[in-house]
Formats: structure tokens, C-alpha cells, sequence
């Protein structure tokens, strides 16, 4: 095996991937592959969601795929938003609406710590399997930087004094949930697929 089809619409993510995957595996995104498809998640776990983006694309390709959900869970608010990240403060996905979301409800708040995690699902010949990745950090108090998307201002991963958005995408990739979960992906394709 030596490509795979990657079940996302956020650019964000290929490039983060592919970043982590060059030379080791072919990764076709979605616009590669030029598959026009609002993907659904409608479901209550990142588990679940993941599944289902990768069920999505292998029903109508038949080929072999992956798909990824993440969530930003913080500790004081009993792991919200979680699954619901991508919609915390609006219907409509709104980055900025987000973060400024999540600073308001944690102002009076000393526990900032918190932890992204990803979930990625693998469908090969039919079969599905799941790995994970976990980025212990904290919620800052302002934002900071223009690099990444999503909560990247406002999360200080531990190990480092600068938020995700002050990182190169290359640093980020150092520490981030999404290299730990590829990481194991790849793990797995090389002990049962010999991909190297
Ligand atoms: P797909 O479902 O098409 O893969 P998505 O953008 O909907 O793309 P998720 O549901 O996994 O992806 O994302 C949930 C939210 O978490 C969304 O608002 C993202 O911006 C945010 N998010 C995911 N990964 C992130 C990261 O590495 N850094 C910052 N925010 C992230």
C-alpha cells in the first residue's frame, strides 16, 4: 500500500499530514481526488465521528482511507467542547467565535489545563481501526500568533512557552496530537503492510 485516501475537508489538516508523511506514504486529499462532499458527524464521541467521515469515503470509493476527528477538551469545563470544537459558539464554524468563546468562559478560571485530541480512523480492505493522539497543554489567557487555525491562539502545548499559532507548522508538528495519532498510524501499516 502506498497511498491512501484522506477523508477531510479542512486544508489545515492535509497539509499537516502530508508535512508528516512525505516520503513514507501518498496521501490524496479529498479535492485531489476531486470529491465534492460535505462529510457528516453526527455523532456524540470523536470515536464515532471518525468512523464515520472514513465509512463515508470508502462507500463511495471503495478504496482504502482515513479520516481524523479532533476536539479541544478542557479540564474545567468537564472536557467541552470536545466533539463539539469545530461548533462551540455558532452553528456555522467560526474560529474567532470560538476561541473567544472558550477565553470568556474560562475567565475565571485558574485551571487552564487542557489537551487536544484526535482520533484517526483507518479503513483498509473493509476493515476499520482506530488510533489516537493526545497533547497535553494549557489555555492562555489572550491570543497569540497567525500561524495553524482553530484553537492553535490560544493553546500553549506543554514542553514549550508558545502557543500552536506562534509555531511553524513543522514545530507544531513536534508536539501535535495529530503527529503522536499519525505516528501510530504508521506504525501499524508498517508491521501489517510492510509500508516503510
Ligand atoms: P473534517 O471533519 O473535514 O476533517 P473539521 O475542520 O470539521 O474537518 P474537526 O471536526 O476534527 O475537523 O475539528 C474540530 C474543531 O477543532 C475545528 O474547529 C478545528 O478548527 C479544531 N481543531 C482541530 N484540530 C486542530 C488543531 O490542530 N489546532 C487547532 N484547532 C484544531
Amino acid at each position: 500500500m502506498n497511498q491512501l485516501i484522506f477523508a477531510t475537508n479542512n486544508q489545515n489538516k492535509v497539509d499537516e499530514v502530508k508535512a508528516l508523511l512525505a516520503g513514507i506514504l501518498n496521501v490524496i486529499s479529498l479535492k485531489d481526488a476531486g470529491i465534492e462532499i460535505d462529510i457528516p458527524e453526527p455523532h456524540d464521541s470523536l470515536e464515532e465521528n471518525a468512523d464515520e467521515k472514513s465509512r463515508c469515503i470508502y462507500n463511495l470509493t471503495g478504496k482504502n482511507c482515513f479520516s481524523e476527528d479532533t476536539g479541544l477538551e478542557v479540564f474545567a469545563l468537564d472536557g467541552a467542547p470536545g466533539v463539539r470544537s469545530a461548533r462551540y459558539a455558532t452553528a456555522e464554524e467560526s474560529f474567532q467565535n470560538n476561541t473567544e468563546k472558550l477565553l470568556f468562559n474560562l475567565r475565571n478560571t485558574t485551571n487552564r489545563q487542557a489537551q487536544f485530541r484526535t482520533v484517526i480512523s483507518l479503513i483498509v480492505d473493509g476493515q476499520t481501526h482506530q488510533f489516537e493522539g493526545i497533547c497535553e497543554g494549557t489555555i492562555s489567557t489572550s491570543e497569540s500568533g497567525n500561524h495553524g487555525f482553530g484553537y492553535d491562539p490560544i493553546f500553549i502545548p506543554n514542553g514549550s512557552s508558545n502557543c500552536f499559532a506562534e509555531m511553524t507548522m513543522e514545530e507544531k508538528n513536534k508536539f501535535s496530537h495529530r503527529k503522536k495519532a499519525v505516528s501510530k498510524l504508521v506504525s501499524f501499516l508498517q508491521q501489517h503492510y510492510g509500508q516503510n
